[in-house]
């Protein structure tokens, strides 16, 4: 059984404009994390400045938030073993320039401002149940048993 762990996942403008919600959605099914939440919204500034607030003192605060809020984007909850740390490593580094190929940043992405996609930082205790809460009410998650379980955790 996994430790049943959920983190914040969101395709930002970018990724959904270039149609890559699917091949990322594909990655994280197939590393065997199980989904618990998704929702295709546009955010408002509120909700950027919410979910962006500890960048609010930096100078590209305000590109940020114009650009979360400039087109849709799918925010996700997905559960597993170890799953806000295993969905960065899978992300790759913030600068698209700087991660790994193999990655989802390092596959998709040449540009800082425009690194496809968003997920809770493992190193920020408690920042992937804040941001599933700012996206999420409780009854719009789903908490579910995947068939392949006894296959994918000893
Ligand atoms: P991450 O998205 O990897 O958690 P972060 O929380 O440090 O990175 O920053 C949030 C987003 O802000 C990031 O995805 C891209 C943008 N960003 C970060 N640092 C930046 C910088 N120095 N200049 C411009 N945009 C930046
Ligand atoms: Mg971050």
């Amino acid at each position: 059984m996994s430790d049943g762990e959920r983190t914040f996942v969101m395709v930002k403008p970018d990724g959904v404009q270039r149609g890559l919600i699917g091949e990322i959605v594909s990655r994280l099914e197939g590393r065997g994390l199980t989904m618990a939440g998704a929702k295709f919204t546009q955010m408002d500034d509120d909700l950027a400045a919410e979910h962006y607030a500890e960048h609010e003192d930096k100078a590209f605060f305000d590109d940020l938030t114009d650009f979360i809020t400039s087109g849709p984007v799918f925010a996700t909850v997905w559960e597993g073993q170890d799953a806000t740390r295993q969905v960065r490593q899978m992300m790759g580094a913030t600068d698209p320039a700087e991660a790994a190929p193999g990655t989802i940043r390092g596959d998709f992405g040449l540009d800082l401002g425009r690194n496809v996609v968003h997920g809770s930082d493992h190193e920020d205790p408690g920042a992937n149940e804040r941001e599933i809460a700012l996206f999420f009410d409780d009854d719009e998650l789903v908490g579910w048993e995947q068939i392949d379980e006894d296959w994918l955790y000893e």
